[in-house]
């Protein structure tokens, strides 16, 4: 068997995603999500001219392989454009590879380790009393673990909280529009927001808060002390990650559990904070780290080092990639959690997929390979919009992290 025909589809059904779809010599086909929010496009031409010519006419059986090929043969390694890439190539072959075994992929990761993979989901709202309604909204429904994100007092806006009735998302303009950031009200806000969902909801509920990569370690250290009687699962992104030693800090001064990783491509982007056990929770995903191949090998780390999984799964990554997640996650032995945001109507259509939410878990579809597609036709319909995160400002103007 031969890969055939590989083709890039940009569409834009409310938000702009890529997909990689490879089509054998026997007509048997495979999808890989390659979006990266803001820089879609950079990932489009990097599979267009550089990967699809190469890919034409090698065996779709050889997914270790191709993924060498692609890692090690590029030279330039490493990198969120290439390995978003190296991802999508990935994805499709597993796809491929389960609808040739006849068998969803998550059996050929080794198994089912668990029933259903547990989700959380997103309240968000301005105000305290807002989110208390948004969290008894997703209790109802039945998630058992709720990210909880707020407006702050004297800030316009704040990360994470949308628009209410509206699938969020922050890529709201062509050219990124401003937000302002002050850390002295935001660090004197959040403790007080926690101590009234947990009053309200008891202790067994799993609460969840981004940070969103705004905090010094220091900073962060204080945050986690304050928020240790409300009893987080994770406190998300605390400090860049660039420098993993800054970790160590933070480690130092608090027990509030800690994830990381969205933002990461490869193994060696979290290396040190899995080997030193500085971290609670490994965010990276599917898409943005080198697709199942790799990750696999993430999280395999992660789990000789008390490390869970906690992978990405915001709006912006495709049903692609969260098909392909929860293949991973339902096999994996240290699964943690599994981020999930419903995406959009007209998203869903494009993809059509076989995953349902179900009393708190997901659970990936049983028909072979990962169980999703693209709908060409349709996506075909909505053309690539501009759309840029934004930045970040402290209130003298010094451009912040978003
Ligand atoms: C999350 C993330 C997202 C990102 C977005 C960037 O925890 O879900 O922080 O909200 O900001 O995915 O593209
Ligand atoms: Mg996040």
């Amino acid at each position: 068997m031969r890969i055939a025909d590989a083709r890039v589809i940009v569409t834009c059904p409310g938000r702009n995603f890529v997909t990689l779809k490879l089509v054998t010599d026997d007509g048997v086909t495979g999808v890989g999500d390659a979006t990266l929010n803001g820089r879609e496009l950079a990932v489009a031409a990097y599979l267009t001219d550089h990967v699809v010519p190469a890919l034409i006419g090698r065996d779709p059986a050889r997914i270790e392989d191709t993924w060498q090929y692609l890692y090690r043969g590029a030279y330039w390694r490493r990198g969120p454009v290439t390995m978003t890439a190296v991802a999508a190539v990935d994805t499709a072959l597993w796809d491929i590879k389960g609808k040739v075994a006849g068998l969803p992929v998550y059996q050929l990761l080794g198994g089912r380790s668990r029933e259903g993979v547990t989700v959380y989901g997103h309240a968000s709202a301005a105000d305290t009393d807002g989110v208390l309604a948004e969290v008894a909204r997703f209790t109802g429904q039945g998630y058992r673990a709720v990210r909880v994100q707020t407006g702050v007092p004297g800030l316009p806006t704040t990360y994470g909280v949308g628009k209410p009735g509206i699938v969020y998302e922050p890529a709201d303009a062509a050219i990124p529009s401003e937000a302002v950031w002050d850390t002295e009200r935001y660090l004197d806000h959040v403790p007080r927001v926690f101590a009234r969902v947990r009053a309200e909801f008891g202790p067994h509920l799993k609460l969840l808060h981004d940070v969103h990569h705004r905090l010094t370690p220091i900073e962060a250290a204080r945050l986690g002390k304050s928020l240790e009687p409300h009893a987080l699962t994770w406190l998300e992104d605390p400090v860049p990650a660039e420098l993993q030693e800054g970790y160590r800090l933070i480690r130092r001064h608090t027990t509030t559990p800690l994830a990381v990783g969205e933002v990461f491509n490869t193994i060696w982007d979290c290396e040190l904070l899995i080997r030193e056990q500085l971290i609670d929770y490994v965010r990276a995903t599917v898409v943005h780290a080198g697709g199942i191949t790799h990750l696999r090998r993430i999280f395999d780390l992660a789990a000789l080092h008390h490390v869970r999984t906690g992978s990405h799964g915001a709006t912006d990554l495709s049903p692609v990639c969260l098909s392909a997640a929860l293949h991973l996650d339902l096999a994996v032995p240290n699964f943690g959690l599994q981020e999930y945001m419903p995406h959009s109507e007209a998203t869903d259509a494009v993809f059509p997929h076989g995953y349902r939410f179900a009393d708190g878990y997901l659970h990936p579809a049983e028909t072979p390979g990962l169980g999703v597609d693209i709908d060409e036709e349709l996506a075909a319909r909505y053309p690539y919009q501009a759309a840029s995160l934004p930045v970040n400002r402290l209130p003298d103007g010094t451009l912040h992290s978003w």
